[in-house]
């Protein structure tokens, strides 16, 4: 996690076509200039292929040996020959027609620091309230530190402080957190893609199958010198005390499981290259797309698949690359859930969900 710029979590690894041994891959240095890709599926089954290879299967084509989805519902002609006419554009209404009918049901889903803003959690860029505009209470050289290795073994007391701010009860789910659980109850939610570390998305009773916590988790520490794990209970009364959790075996730094730069990436991660090609529509909801390589992520679905972008701003290959079927929902993200969720009819069940959630959620806090 935790990148400012458009730089890259550091080591993901990625196996080559012959089974070499895996290497390190690059951010980009500007959109145009982008070198890395996500992977897709290879023959036999999730092994990635080199970069340079050719990209996305098309529908029909043949994925680990079976059939790749072909979007022949009729819904509206939705799904079709491609083109940019503005005829064929799509709408919020249309993607939401597309779930209601099940023409989509298969959905993807990546989302960032804005989905949770709505709960109180700054984000990074927002100017005046994001993170990056209120970093003196951290007492850290420039904002990166806080998430850099070599900063953390010399001084992890800022990090622990941030940890503290972010300590599992001290936000809620909002409504874009119960929107993902219920497309999950539906049956409609292929995987959710996160990059944020606060966990609500597990609060608000999404399974962890269905998720890939890309940038780490709180859920769990690893200790920085012996490497034993446990789980993230273990040391959240250090953490509230304002003490550095040590580890009980040989007293090195315990460090939960947040992505530092330089880290790799979860293993789940991998799971990108099954989950991508098998997408039926892509929701990207929250984030500036400036953090690889989890960015790139967004230009991994097919392209007749439809994408839909709900964010503040217009960002990553929405503005430089946007493709025929993209929608984009500009402003806040609780007005375009709130108005998307209208529009699929789900307006009452969404209440019983949220109602019955925060019930749960009071009754723990007793
Ligand atoms: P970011 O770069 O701060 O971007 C957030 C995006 O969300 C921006 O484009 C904002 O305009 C937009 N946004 C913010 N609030 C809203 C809102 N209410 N409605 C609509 N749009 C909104 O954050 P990213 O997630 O893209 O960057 C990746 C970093 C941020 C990851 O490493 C995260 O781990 C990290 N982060 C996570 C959290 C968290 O866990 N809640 C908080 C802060 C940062």
């Amino acid at each position: 996690m935790a990148l400012w710029g458009r730089r890259s979590l550091g080591a993901l690894r990625l196996w080559g076509p012959g089974g070499e041994r895996p290497g390190p891959v690059r951010a980009p240095q500007s959109p145009q200039s982008r070198v890395w890709r996500p992977v897709c599926a290879g023959a036999d089954g999730v092994r990635a292929r080199a970069a340079t290879e050719p990209r996305w299967r098309e529908p029909g084509s043949v994925i680990g040996g079976r059939r790749a989805i072909s979007l022949s519902v009729g819904a509206s002609g939705i799904f079709g020959s491609g083109g940019n006419s503005e005829k064929e554009k799509l709408s919020l209404q249309d993607i939401a027609e597309l779930i209601r009918v099940r023409a989509c049901q298969k959905v993807v889903v990546m989302v960032g620091a804005g989905i949770s803003t709505p709960s109180g959690i700054p984000d990074f860029r927002s100017p005046g309230s994001g993170l990056y505009s209120n970093l003196q209470q951290y007492n850290i050289p420039y904002p990166e530190a806080i998430f850099e290795l070599d900063f953390f073994s010399h001084n992890p007391k800022p990090f622990f402080t941030l940890a503290k701010e972010l300590y599992p009860g001290n936000y809620r789910p909002n409504a874009t957190h119960y929107f993902l659980r219920l497309l999950h109850d539906k049956g409609l939610l292929l995987r959710l893609y996160t990059q944020n570390i606060d966990g609500l998305e597990r609060v608000s009773g999404i399974p962890t199958s269905k998720l890939v916590e890309a940038h780490g988790t709180f859920a769990s520490a690893t200790c920085t010198v012996c490497r034993r794990s446990c789980p993230g209970e273990d040391f959240w009364a250090d953490v509230m005390a304002d003490r550095v959790p040590c580890c009980p075996v040989c007293t090195g730094i315990v460090k939960p499981d947040i992505v530092f730069f330089g880290e790799p990436l979860p293993q789940r991660f991998l799971l990108h290259v099954v989950d991508f090609p098998m997408a039926d529509l892509l929701l990207i909801l929250g984030t500036s797309l400036e953090v690889e390589p989890f960015a790139s992520l967004s230009e991994a679905v097919r392209s007749t698949v439809p994408r839909l972008l709900i964010n503040r701003d217009l960002v990553g290959p929405f503005t430089w690359r946007p493709r025929s079927r993209d929608v984009t929902q500009l402003g806040d993200v609780i007005h375009s859930i709130e108005r998307l969720v209208e529009l699929l009819g789900w307006t009452e069940e969404m209440q019983d969900l949220v109602q019955r959630e925060t019930g749960k959620l009071d009754r723990q806090d007793r």
